[in-house]
């Protein structure tokens, strides 16, 4: 498949695939260990012909998180379109200080067109650093229209990041006292069961599938010789998932223990719906960064 990669003076890469704009390789070194090593986590059998979305690295979700609720996303399969999608890209741009910026853009074609009818432009930034990669999502509503009320365009949208860790170690924070909906656990009338986040440090030794909701913006993901921090702007949800083997194991693209080696922590606006004005442009950013000492605290 075809890709972008980035290297940076100082050593890391990132390598980014034109379909679905996904990022399947941040390797980065700390100042602990000098030696870029992988960040992400991508199942050995993922499918790379393009005929389904690739299991791990960072999937781009939009217009739609989960399964559609929106009339207008009605056609469309989980995640939306984006991951599934092939983008372009112009040019690398290399700024004083050696980080390295790629532009990939996406717009209506047929193959969308016939899923998904409302005019939009999408750009996803990438951007890498020594120890950082920074991913932006530009989501611009293209329509004409001057109607009142004004035609908004609205949407969900997420970085799927598969942080590779070791799962059963694994503590996020902060998001105590934080509001949640459990997705393993459904109410009668199948809505995911609504919590309050009593936990210090939110672990995922079991199945765990939660989208907490309004929480800080910024994440630390740590586990005892390492870590990944998620500072976020825009993006005002989380989800924290992890299949283990119950739900692991029957994914045909899930490696043999694939779930012990990463958690999702999945920064986005999930919870409604954003509504962007004709003319204007929402972004939402997260930047992934190497925590250079191991865990300050143990849960
Ligand atoms: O982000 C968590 C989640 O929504 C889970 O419910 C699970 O479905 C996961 O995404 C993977 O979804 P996918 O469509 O990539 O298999």
């Amino acid at each position: 498949m075809s890709d972008i990669v980035l290297r940076h003076p100082k050593g890391s890469i990132v390598q980014i695939l034109l379909y679905g704009a996904t990022i399947v390789s941040w390797q980065a070194a700390s100042q602990r260990d000098p030696e870029p090593r992988e960040r992400l986590f991508v199942s050995s059998t993922a499918i790379r012909d393009g005929s389904k979305p690739v299991r791990g690295g960072i999937p781009v979700v939009f217009p739609c998180f989960g399964p559609p609720a929106h009339p207008e996303h009605s056609k469309l399969s989980q995640h939306g379109f984006a991951r599934s999608s092939v983008w372009s890209w112009d040019n690398v741009i290399k700024d004083q200080d050696g980080r390295l910026s790629v532009t990939l853009t996406l717009e209506p074609t047929p193959a969308i067109t016939a899923l998904y009818t409302r005019p939009f432009h999408l750009s996803f930034v990438v951007t890498l650093g020594e120890f950082d990669l920074t991913t932006e999502l530009h989501v611009k509503n293209t329509s004409g229209s001057t109607d009142y009320p004004p035609d908004y365009l609205e949407f969900q949208a997420l970085f799927h990041n598969y942080i590779l860790a070791p799962a059963n170690e694994v503590l996020i924070t902060p998001l105590q006292n934080n509001a949640y909906f459990d997705k393993t656990e459904t109410t009668e009338e199948g809505k995911s069961t609504a919590k309050i986040e009593t936990r210090a440090g939110v672990d995922v030794r079991k199945f765990t599938d939660s989208v907490y909701e309004n929480a800080s913006q910024n994440y630390e993901v740590t586990w005892p010789s390492g870590g990944i921090a998620i500072k976020t702007d825009n993006m005002k949800d989380v989800i924290v998932w992890n299949p283990q083997a119950e739900v692991g194991s029957k994914m045909g693209d899930m490696e043999k223990g694939g779930w012990e080696k990463f958690v999702c922590c999945e920064p986005g606006h999930v919870r409604g719906f954003e509504k962007v004005a004709p003319g204007m442009t929402w972004v939402g950013k997260q930047v992934l960064s190497v925590i250079h000492n191991a865990r300050r605290h143990q849960n």
